[in-house]
Parts: structure tokens; C-alpha cells; sequence
């Protein structure tokens, strides 16, 4: 494990220490226990490509020079803060989305014993984060600011959210509807803000930056969230379940995903009928019809395509950022999902 990893994952200890000794609430040992499992089940399991990015956003931006301790604390503690927002979206995403596993295990309110009780959970996960922030950052003169991106983040993430499943609605009295305009719009907010502006914006706070001087790393940092998302409607259908840590349930549940507007372009009138007939059913015949004809559509090949495309255009966007150590943020964080398999 790289050395940062090991830091990173060593900060994890410490926050969840901290908020388990948070003097604002009278923990008594059932209480503390619970938020302690609920806190190990839900928030370091991932792949914790946001919180590590925040670090070596801000490495780079430093210009590669070692980093203080004290800069490896807080960075980490504000990736920390990003995998806690995660978990607390993907808590009630799941819910919301009635998946069954998540990162290789049944989602949270799977378990027995907490079932409806993993909304509250999601709550706390959301509390949790004000109260790292004011713990480590409240001297800051970018605390303003910080409170502020995440506020602001979470809100555009709820509406995509929102999006995401009203559309479903609109969908199931006409799938036709469905196109790639709007399932930009459902990804850009509910995935790209914060899953890949949120991490460059904590780590150009942190050194110092405006962020109102750095739209064009939004707009790219968005560009990158909207290929990101469409990968992961990809890996719904066609990801190995083992290795994704997740059952797709994107058929099911009718979603607009990238997948199904694809199919929808490149379908012929029968095709279509077979997309209107099994499309949104939980009926495993149903789903595996429409999987058979994402298959004869050569989606595969259609994303495959669409995958070199979308880096190739991303990096051409990148070269033309004027900042090198901005472009080696940048790059690095593409390099990390170009041809993901998880
Ligand atoms: C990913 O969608 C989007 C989120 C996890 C944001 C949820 C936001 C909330 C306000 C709860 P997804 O359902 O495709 O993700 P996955 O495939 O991981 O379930
Ligand atoms: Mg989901
Ligand atoms: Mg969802
Ligand atoms: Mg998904």
C-alpha cells in the first residue's frame, strides 16, 4: 500500500474516534457501538478514489513537494469528508434504488437489525461531516468557503438525485422520451459535482485558491464525471458483479440510463417493441431479454467506442489548460477511471 494510503486510512481512525467522543451527544456503549459498526460497514470499504484525490490534488498543486504532516492531516480529513458524503448518498441510494448488494456485501439497510433505521444512519453520516469540518478547519480562512462547496455540492447532488428517479416516471408512460440530453443532465448532477469537482475544488481551498478563477477545471472536472457515470451504467449491465461489489438494477428499475438511450437510437421497430414490453419489469425473463438486445445492438462495442472518444476529448481539453500543475491534476485523476473495471 502506497505510503499516503496508509496515512489516509490512519486519519480514518482518528475522525471516527473523535466523533464517537463528540461531546454534543451523551453516548452511552449501545449507541456508540452502533455508529461505530454503521460507520465501519459504510464509509472505508470503497475504492476511495475521491478521498485519495483530494491529497494528491493538493500534492500536485504544491508541486510534487513533500507535504507536512499537518497538510497530509487535513487533506485526508477533507477526503474523509468526501468518502462520508458518499456513503451517506449511497446509503439511501440504496434504498432508494432497492439494490441488494453494495461494495461486496448486502447494502446497510439490508441487514436485520437495521432495515429503516439506515435512513437515520444516513442522516448522521451527513451530521458527521459539519462536525469534521468545524473540528479541523473552523481557524481556516477558507472555512467560509468550505462549508459553502459542500453545501453547495450535496444540493446539486439531491436534485440530480431527484432527477434520476422522477424521470423514471415520465419514462414509464413513454420510454421514447428517454435521450441523451437528459440522461446528461441526471449524471452531470447527481454524479459528476461530487464525485470529481468536489475533490479538486477541497484541495484548491486548501492551497489557497478562488475558486470562482477555476471554471474551466469545473467544466472539465464535469465532462470527466459525465464519462465517469456513463461507465457506471456500462458496468450495471455488463460488469462482473464479483468485481463491481454491486448487482445491477438498472433494467428493473427503469432507470435512463446510458445503456437503454443507446438502445433506443440503434433499435429497429421490433427491437423497440421488445424495449417497451421488457424495459422497467423486475421479472428476471424480462431483464435478460433486454440484455440479450443490448447484446445483438453491440452495445459493447458502441461503449467501447465511446470510451476512446470521450478520453481522447478529455485530454485534448486538459493540454489546453494553461496551468501545468492544474493538467497533472487533471490527468491524474482521468488515469485513475480511463477503462475502469470496478
Ligand atoms: C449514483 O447513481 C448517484 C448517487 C449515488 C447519488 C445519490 C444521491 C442522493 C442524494 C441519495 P447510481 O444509483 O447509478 O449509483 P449506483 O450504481 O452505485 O447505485
Ligand atoms: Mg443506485
Ligand atoms: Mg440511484
Ligand atoms: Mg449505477
Amino acid at each position: 500500500m502506497s505510503d499516503l494510503k496508509t496515512r489516509f486510512l490512519e486519519v480514518y481512525s482518528v475522525l471516527k474516534s473523535d466523533l464517537l467522543n463528540d461531546p454534543a451527544f451523551e453516548f452511552t456503549d449501545d449507541s456508540r457501538q452502533w455508529v461505530e459498526r454503521m460507520l465501519d460497514y459504510n464509509v472505508p470499504g470503497g475504492k476511495l478514489n475521491r478521498g485519495l484525490s483530494v491529497i494528491d490534488s493538493y500534492k500536485l498543486l504544491k508541486e510534487g513537494k513533500e507535504l507536512s504532516d499537518d497538510e497530509i492531516v487535513l487533506s485526508s480529513a477533507l477526503g474523509w469528508c468526501i468518502e462520508w458524503l458518499q456513503a451517506y448518498f449511497l446509503v439511501l441510494d440504496d434504498i432508494m434504488d432497492g439494490s441488494h448488494t453494495r461494495r461486496g456485501q448486502p447494502c446497510w439497510f439490508r441487514i436485520p437489525k437495521v432495515g429503516m433505521i439506515a435512513i437515520n444512519d444516513g442522516i448522521l453520516l451527513r451530521n458527521h461531516i459539519p462536525r469534521i469540518l468545524k473540528k479541523h478547519f473552523r481557524q481556516k480562512p477558507y472555512y467560509v468557503d468550505l462549508l459553502d462547496l459542500f453545501n453547495e455540492v450535496e444540493f446539486q447532488t439531491a436534485c440530480g438525485q431527484m432527477i434520476d428517479l422522477i424521470t423514471t416516471l415520465v419514462g414509464e408512460k413513454d420510454l421514447s422520451k428517454y435521450s441523451l440530453p437528459i440522461h446528461r443532465r441526471i449524471v452531470q448532477y447527481k454524479t459528476a459535482y461530487y464525485s470529481f469537482y468536489l475533490p479538486v475544488a477541497c484541495a484548491l481551498l486548501m492551497a489557497g485558491e478562488d475558486l470562482e478563477k477555476h471554471t474551466n477545471v469545473k467544466d472539465i472536472l464535469i465532462e470527466m464525471g459525465t464519462y465517469f457515470q456513463v461507465q457506471d451504467d456500462y458496468l450495471d449491465c455488463f460488469g462482473a458483479p464479483e468485481v463491481i461489489g454491486k448487482i445491477g438494477t438498472d433494467i428493473e428499475d427503469f432507470k435512463c440510463s446510458w445503456l437503454v438511450v443507446k438502445a433506443l437510437e440503434l433499435s429497429n421497430e421490433e427491437q423497440k417493441k421488445c424495449l417497451h414490453e421488457n424495459y422497467g419489469k423486475e421479472d428476471p425473463a424480462c431483464v435478460a431479454k433486454i440484455k440479450e438486445l443490448y447484446k445483438d445492438l453491440k452495445l459493447q462495442d458502441v461503449f467501447a467506442e465511446y470510451e476512446s472518444k470521450s478520453y481522447e476529448k478529455l485530454i485534448k481539453f486538459i493540454e489546453a489548460h494553461p496551468n501545468q500543475s492544474v493538467q497533472a491534476v487533471l490527468k491524474s485523476f482521468l488515469g485513475k477511471i480511463y477503462k475502469r473495471q470496478k
